[in-house]
């Protein structure tokens, strides 16, 4: 928790990532500032990289960090499912100047389920999926295919018809989606400045789940993906792949309340927050959407561009670097 009361890690222009990690989890665990560059040692990759910080040790980081819209996870076990994760903030100069209200949404999957059942359930065939396997491969016995890849593909077509869907999305039955550790019955309600312009920090910190983000009424502009900046492009609708983190400027048309909605991928779940001006109602928001979503695509990400050029990949892999915990990279002299 920060001074705020809110979880995470806000740091301010310039600020040093100087953190002691004291493990009150009550089991090792290991933590990782996800997209940031720190010294490998410091980075919370797993062992034999890192090793696992036991319960009740401190563990210290100090390192530059970078600007912009990240979160920190376990990379223990299987500790990120159980939502050990929180935003990780890093605001720049030209955040301060652009004096907009910081609203941070991290997204989440959660089951009433340990981690270890959900990972069971996805590791062993269940019966109807080893049925669909056994009739798709009755289908091509009886039209005499020889052929794996003939074999394969019908396999997938008798699966797909038997489960009157195209795609295979969602592995998990999950129990709730949450925005901020909360749902739609409940949902965060984000008093807004004055003139309504907020800097909507999006972070999907969810373990098996992609959402679309609709924006509602509202017209958002990404300025940033992945903490990143970007050419400023605007939106209505967004996808969210796990892990990405999307920055969107948005200015509140007038002093109404206006959900933002984060809905599961091919399903009519979503979650979501609000943001409103200082007293306006709130209603009633349904917990479904009134279509499925559609599978979460490239159609954002084929628009990128970033605002500063990219370093070409070749530089970045002839820098001298340690090659043990990055075998991309070459050693001096080699
Ligand atoms: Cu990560």
């Amino acid at each position: 928790m920060g001074p705020d009361g809110k979880p995470g890690i806000m740091l301010s222009p310039g600020e040093r990532f100087h953190v002691d990690l004291v493990n009150e989890a009550g089991t090792s665990t290991i933590m990782h500032w996800h997209g940031q560059l720190p010294p490998w040692k410091q980075d919370g990759f797993p062992w034999p990289q890192t090793p696992p910080i036991p319960a009740g040790d401190t563990h210290s980081y100090d390192y530059a960090p970078i600007a912009g819209t990240y979160w920190m996870h376990s990379h223990q076990g299987l500790q990120e499912q159980s939502l050990m994760t929180a935003p990780l903030i890093v605001r720049s100069a030209e955040d301060m100047r652009a004096d907009r209200q910081e609203v941070v949404l991290m997204l989440h999957d959660f089951s009433f389920r340990t981690p270890d059942e959900l990972l069971a359930g996805l590791t062993k065939p269940n019966s109807s999926q080893s049925a669909m396997l056994k009739s798709g491969m009755d289908n091509n016995m009886k039209m005499g295919s020889g052929s794996m890849g003939a074999m394969k593909s019908g396999t997938m077509d008798a699966m797909n018809m038997a489960s009157g869907m195209a795609m295979d999305l969602n592995d998990i039955d999950y129990d709730a989606f949450l925005a901020n550790d909360r749902n739609l019955a409940d949902p965060e309600v984000v008093r807004t400045e004055p003139g309504g312009r907020v800097r909507l920090r999006l972070i999907n910190g969810a373990s098996a789940t992609q959402f679309w983000i609709d924006l509602g009424a509202l017209t958002g502009t990404v300025v940033a993906v992945d903490g990143h900046p970007v050419r400023p492009l605007r939106v209505t609708r967004l996808p969210l792949a796990m892990a990405q983190r999307l920055d969107v400027l948005i200015d509140l048309p007038g002093n109404g309340s206006y959900p933002i909605f984060a809905q599961v991928e091919g399903k009519r779940t979503r979650t979501g927050i609000v943001l409103a001006a200082s007293g306006a109602p709130v209603s009633r928001l349904g917990a479904e959407a009134a279509e499925n979503a559609p599978p979460v695509d490239l159609s954002l990400e084929r628009r990128l561009e970033a605002a500063a050029p990219l370093a070409p990949a070749r530089a970045r892999r002839d820098a001298p670097c340690d090659p043990s915990p990055a075998p991309w990279c070459r050693m001096p002299g080699r």
